[in-house]
């Protein structure tokens, strides 16, 4: 048995964006990635417009809560004569990289082939660069390290075996960012009854501290009448990131509110964006909820990183 830790904390205004703030008509707003730029928090939202295909457009905030501006206009679409986007572009995550002086965002496209993986990078996101497909289908979920290891660039990304349909935790590295390596397995689906028995994938961008790279992952159970995404946290060893050294035993967030119970899919949340304040030692980990509205909850880091270091080596 273990004991539930509360680490996060709901925001009381949630949910932070609904397809109403939207400057045009949209279905749903969700699945964000995040950023902090200059004084601003930057949400890099999922929307899914009245056909029912997504883009992602930028919206701003000083205190990364309150009063959002949203722009007129996606940063990034669907290409209707493109077959691996013509579907739509989907759940970003995006990473901070010094080297670069820019963000490269890391998403999944989508087509009638499935969905696949493709990065750009963007220096203000106001224009983008497009690096292309950098995996191809079945594969989502992907999330860049903000530095490089031993001289390349890792990106943690989640294929999906048709033959025993699992669907688990790689990385694949590189030094262009276009030509990636073979993948190389980092962490598995849990088995039987467990919250993430069925399905993982990694969430935001990896945060680096002392004990290693600390990073959000969702988790699916399957139950007979629906699904249920929930978050939980690892740490990774700086050095060698296929090395799984600490991994939340129970769930840290799971869909308990009417905002995440109740939605377009419900009993989701959807981790894609997370951001560090310094001063405050906050996290703020923004999350879709129910495929409907972007949500927030926030944690202390020094908290979270005592918690972790409390459970069992999993290396041991
Ligand atoms: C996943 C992704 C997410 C979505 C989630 C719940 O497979 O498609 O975009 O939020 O399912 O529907």
């Amino acid at each position: 048995m273990h004991d539930d830790v509360e680490l996060f904390r709901r925001e009381p205004a949630n949910p932070l964006l609904t397809a109403g703030d939207w400057p045009y008509p949209v279905n749903s707003v969700f699945n964000p990635g995040a950023a902090l730029v200059g004084d601003e928090t930057v949400l890099l939202c999922r929307v899914e417009d009245r056909r029912g295909i997504s883009h992602l457009t930028v919206a701003r905030s000083a205190d990364g809560r309150t009063d959002w501006r949203i722009d007129p206009k996606p940063l990034i679409t669907d290409d209707p004569t493109d077959p691996s986007n013509c579907w739509g572009v989907e759940d970003p995550r995006v990473t901070r990289v010094d080297e670069l002086d820019a963000w490269v965002i890391a998403y999944t496209a989508y087509g009638p082939s499935g969905p696949c993986v493709a990065l750009s990078v963007t220096q203000d996101f106001n224009q983008v660069d497009h690096l292309g497909i950098v995996m191809p289908p079945e594969d989502k979920n992907a999330s860049l390290l903000p530095r490089r290891v031993d001289g390349q660039f890792v990106l943690f990304h989640r294929p999906v075996s048709i033959l025993s349909a699992r669907a688990d935790v790689w990385l694949s590295r590189s030094t262009d960012l276009r030509s990636w390596t073979t993948p190389e397995p980092v962490m598995q689906s849990r088995s039987g009854p467990w919250w993430d028995a069925c399905r993982i994938g990694m969430g935001p961008s990896a945060l680096e501290t002392p004990h290693g790279w600390l990073m959000v992952y969702h988790g699916v159970k399957h139950m007979v009448a629906t699904s249920i995404y929930r978050v939980g946290i690892v740490l990774l060893d700086l050095d060698d990131p296929t090395k799984v050294i600490r991994r939340t035993p129970s769930w840290l967030l799971g869909p308990d509110t009417e905002y995440e119970r109740v939605g377009d899919v419900p009993n989701v949340i959807f981790p894609t964006g997370m951001v560090h304040d310094p001063r405050s030692d906050e996290l703020r980990l923004y999350y879709g909820a129910a495929d409907l509205t972007v949500a927030l909850a926030s944690a202390n880091m020094s908290e979270v990183l005592d918690y972790l270091m409390s459970l069992p080596d999993e290396l041991e």
